[in-house]
């Protein structure tokens, strides 16, 4: 047996093509605020590792089912022929040409597909939709309703009770709102529409499930190693001798933003990707604080921990101490301001913006100075770009890609950020894994000890999802 395909039916602008986009995880269906973006018949396999697991076929609205039903009815002689009668339907008005959409939608269900008949409850029930009812059942086929909300109002509960009369299930479905759990939910009605059906959901079910752990744990990992090479990160520049170092300094130093603020864009396009958010588009407003760049000293306040916490954390002394630059041989090394500002007990060099990261100065033997910045000093850093990562994760993972706007990205109220709700033992444990992610040089404990970052930021994701923490 095949595995199961669904036609999604409906009138139109009632988000077929939304549910549709949901289901199958592809923000690539057109949805169109105008009416008729679906002429033809569109097929979406829902496909983990290349293996389709069931189909969704996306069909036009139903245009004249009035009419197309009065034909049916005149044809009518026994219940037990309808299925056929509407069959006779299809194939007599292939001559003429008339009824396309009826024609196409109903072609498809005809050939055994399930019927997901889609209505939209935030607007009154009203009988023009039963003869598209109507039809539906006299194709015999399996159906459910599908109670989709694109506006505010609630008329669910008249739609339930003349939609209990043509389907076995009726649910609601918000194709906006549909996150991983609702869809699985979803799928758990699939079970009930027809008994061969039922091992093809339940592998789904189970695929689905297993996908977005393997989701989940490569999130983490690609967050893992974005952190670490951000702490990692050192440029250099060469200066001649005798100019001024001032303006070297500053390009410097926005190069160094510039590389960081890159490095975080890949990660989230890697998350996208991963969770096949394939045209999303993030909001880069000035005014949105998580996408405002990472130097924004209101987001510093707002994400990571707060002082005390940081403090608390215990390993503040050796980050700030250690770290740092294996100077050339005969090179002469200066500590800028900034960085003496920014040892422990400086305010700034808590919060502030100003010494990300300590800049050294060497001269060169054959003439010139190196300039270099880096590694990361600041131990805050780290938090607040793990807190920009979950917020960012916490959307994406539970974006229906039925969606068409902006992803923005605003961290919540006034709250300070998740990590500082973590208790103080994890927030240790994060602090020790990113302490070593800092300090291992040799490539293979490099490796390990991102891993061991990632398996504690899986744990963050999960509960960024879930709403606990
Ligand atoms: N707010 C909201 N809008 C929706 C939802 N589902 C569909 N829409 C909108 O309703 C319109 C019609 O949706 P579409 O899926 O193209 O309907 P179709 O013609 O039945 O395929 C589009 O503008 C969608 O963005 C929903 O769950 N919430
Ligand atoms: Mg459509």
């Amino acid at each position: 047996m095949e595995p199961p395909v669904f036609a999604v039916v409906g009138h139109v602008n009632k988000g077929k093509s939304s549910i549709v986009a949901a289901l199958a995880e592809d923000d690539s269906v057109p949805i169109a605020r105008q009416a008729r973006t679906t002429r033809a018949n569109q097929i979406f396999p829902l496909r983990v590792d290349s293996r389709t697991l069931f189909t969704l076929i996306d069909t036009p609205g139903f245009e004249q089912a009035r009419h197309a039903l009065a034909w049916m009815r005149e044809r009518e002689t026994s219940a037990a022929e309808r299925s056929n009668i509407v069959a006779e339907f299809v194939r007599q008005h292939e001559q003429t040409g008339e009824f396309p959409e009826e024609r196409e939608l109903l072609r498809p269900i005809l050939d055994g597909a399930g019927i997901l008949y889609v209505v939209d409850g935030s607007r009154p029930f009203s009988p023009r939709y039963e003869a598209e009812m109507e039809i539906l059942r006299w194709t015999g086929r399996p159906r459910m309703a599908m109670i989709n909300r694109i506006g505010e109002r609630d008329h669910v509960e008249e739609w339930r009770q003349a939609l209990d009369q043509y389907f076995s299930l009726v649910r609601p479905f918000n194709a906006h709102a549909a996150d991983f759990q609702i869809r699985l939910q979803l799928l758990y009605g699939f079970r009930e529409l027809r008994e061969e059906w039922r091992p093809f959901v339940d592998e789904a079910i189970h695929a689905l499930e297993a996908e977005r752990e393997r989701r989940r744990r490569r999130s983490a990992r690609a967050i893992a190693d974005m952190v670490g090479d951000q702490l990692a990160l050192t440029l250099d520049k060469r200066v001649p001798d005798e100019v001024d170092l001032a303006p070297f300094r500053r390009q410097l130093e926005e190069q160094y933003r510039e590389a960081l603020r890159q490095r975080e864009r890949k990660e989230r396009d890697e998350v996208e990707d991963l969770y096949q958010h394939r045209r999303l588009r993030r909001q880069e407003s000035e005014l949105s604080l998580v996408t405002d760049d990472l130097f924004d000293e209101t987001v510093w306040l707002r994400l990571g921990l707060t002082r005390k916490q940081l403090a608390a954390t215990g390993l503040l002394g050796g980050v700030l101490v250690g770290g740092g630059i294996d100077l050339a041989a005969g090179g002469a090394t200066f500590l800028t301001g900034a960085l003496i500002g920014g040892a422990i007990g400086g305010v700034s060099g808590w919060l502030g913006t100003r010494s990300l990261a300590k800049i050294s100065i060497q001269g060169l033997r054959l003439g010139g100075r190196l300039l270099r910045i880096g590694p990361m000093r600041n131990p805050q850093f780290a938090w607040i770009a793990l807190d920009r990562a979950l917020l960012h994760y916490a959307l994406v993972s539970q974006r229906s890609h039925a969606r068409r706007d902006e992803l923005v990205l605003e961290p919540d109220g006034k709250q300070q950020g998740r990590t500082s709700q973590l208790p103080l033992s994890e927030r240790r444990e994060i602090e020790a894994a990113l302490t070593r992610v800092r300090k291992e040089k040799d490539p293979d404990f490099q490796d390990d000890a991102r891993e061991d970052l990632a398996g504690k930021i899986e744990g963050l994701l999960e509960r960024a999802v879930s709403g606990k923490g």
